[in-house]
């Protein structure tokens, strides 16, 4: 028999490969996954008569004199003189009328706001004159604007954000400087030249000063904290840089000519380590983590992590979250020697936990399919994400490949931060429901993951904003 795994391991492939032993039998109390968008996604009322053309014509009072041209229309055509001028004289030299068509002329006149206003009273009041009206100027409709490739040199390593539709996605948003998402893992290069400038920065502490200035208990917390050194560098070293390749799909910056971009180019990412340079961490560390990023009001927790162990301080930690309306994202986990499997059967934590807020992720191909490795689990198991051959930001000035459901819960993370940049009025749960409903269905997944599908940026941002009218239907 194997050796229980009793720390929590990060879920890149090749880190620590957990054993399948399971605590067994653990219920909980907690509320279980709601679902409150769909009903507002009906879209509209029916139209029960088709048949009905007219519009409404608006009854004016007085004609805006502030054109120079106006359209009249008279009850039956009138001609024009072979000169051109009108049949009609207002003997008012500051006028011209011209035909349009048929009984439409067109009236050009000049003179101050009065003068006019005088000329369009007079015009209007004649009785053979249907109506006046501005010959209102018409304006193009702006583009939507075009799907531009970023100028970032290693964005076309990058194959899930074609499966995503990401380019497509940004055109509608691309995150937002607002939105914290907190990186609970083995730390952040937040030196990166690619992360550094969508690095948090913790505002109310003064750098380097020797005390805490915020009061949370942290001294010089500027970028996050190191849990396991207990100091103010969360940065990840270059043996387990596994937190700063999360990150970086998270959010690493885009557009700025360097390396990669992240699924949210704009965003503050948030360095919080508890995972040592070995890749181990141990549980009171990832709550005291929590515990941080919840201080703090973030918006997201990522946690690429996990243990087959229950815990009951971990969960206690996540309902707190779930309390301040943070979403919990949580790696589905990476099976047993390579092969998934299901968490129903097997709980893996933090996805196998039950609150509202805990959005759990599983890994699919470049085929678009459950990777041999991915758990999965037709309950807990939210959705599917790109999670093979994941090119990413590293600790240095350096990238990686790096296979995983550690990878494919990052990109959700940063798709939460667009929906929600795209939609600030949503709720915690709405996010999620969106990014569920969003998914593209694959029948692979059907049994595999609860929405039965793969992200969808596009998808998800469009569902984003169409529900902007919820509040009106
Ligand atoms: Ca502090
Ligand atoms: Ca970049």
């Amino acid at each position: 028999m194997r050796k229980v795994v009793n720390v929590l391991c990060f879920l890149a492939l090749a880190s620590c490969a957990p054993s399948k032993n399971s605590s067994g039998g653990v219920t909980t109390t907690e509320p279980s996954k709601t679902n409150g968008i769909e009903t507002c996604l009906a879209l509209g009322k029916k139209n029960t008569n088709l048949a009905d053309t007219s519009s409404v014509v608006p009854t004016l009072t007085t004609l805006d004199p502030n054109y120079g041209q106006y359209i009249v229309k008279y009850k039956e055509a009138k001609g024009l003189t072979p000169s051109g001028q009108p049949l009609r004289e207002y003997h008012v030299s500051t006028m011209k009328l011209t035909s349009i068509s048929g009984d439409l002329y067109s009236l050009q006149i000049k003179g101050t706001i009065k003068e006019k206003s005088k000329i369009l009273a007079q015009v209007a009041a004649e009785s053979d004159v249907d109506y006046v009206e501005p010959d209102y100027p018409i304006e193009p409709i702006p583009q939507t604007p075009a799907a531009i490739m970023p100028d970032d040199p290693y964005f076309s390593k990058q194959w899930f954000h074609s499966t995503l539709n990401s380019l497509a996605a940004w055109s509608v948003d691309e995150g937002s400087d607002e939105i914290i998402a907190a990186v609970v893992d083995t730390g952040v290069d937040y030196t990166h030249p690619d992360l550094a400038e969508n690095m948090w920065i913790n505002k109310d502490e003064i750098p380097n000063n020797g005390k805490d200035d915020d009061g949370n208990g942290y001294i010089d917390d500027v970028y996050g904290w190191n849990f396991t050194a207990n100091n103010n560098d969360p940065r990840s070293s270059s043996k387990a840089p596994h937190g700063s390749h999360v990150a970086g799909l998270i959010g690493a910056r885009g557009n700025n000519h360097v390396g990669v971009v992240g699924v949210a180019p704009k965003v503050k990412l948030m360095a919080l380590k508890f995972m040592d340079d070995s890749g181990a961490g141990i549980t009171s560390n990832a709550v005291r983590a929590i515990d941080y990023a919840i201080q703090k009001k973030v918006f997201l927790i990522n946690n690429s992590w996990g243990s087959n162990r229950f815990s009951r301080t971990l969960s206690d930690a996540i309902s707190r979250a779930a309390k301040a309306g943070i979403l919990f994202f949580a790696a589905a986990g990476n099976g047993d020697k390579g092969v998934g499997y299901n968490i129903d059967a097997t709980p893996w934590y933090p996805a196998s936990y039950t609150q509202w807020n805990v959005f759990s992720v599983a890994a699919t191909t470049i085929g678009d399919r459950l990777t041999d490795f991915s758990n999965f689990s037709k309950n807990k198991v939210d959705v599917a994400a790109p999670g093979y051959a994941i090119y990413s930001t590293v600790s240095g000035v350096s990238y990686q490949m790096m296979s995983g459901t550690s990878m494919a819960t990052p990109i959700v993370a940063g798709l939460a931060v667009l929906v929600k940049a795209t939609n600030p009025d949503l709720d915690p749960t709405q996010i999620l429901n969106i990014i569920r409903e969003s998914s593209d269905k694959l029948p692979t997944l059907q049994d595999k993951v609860r929405s039965g599908g793969r992200v969808d940026s596009y998808n998800a941002v469009m569902l984003a904003r169409a529900s902007k009218n919820c509040a009106l239907q």
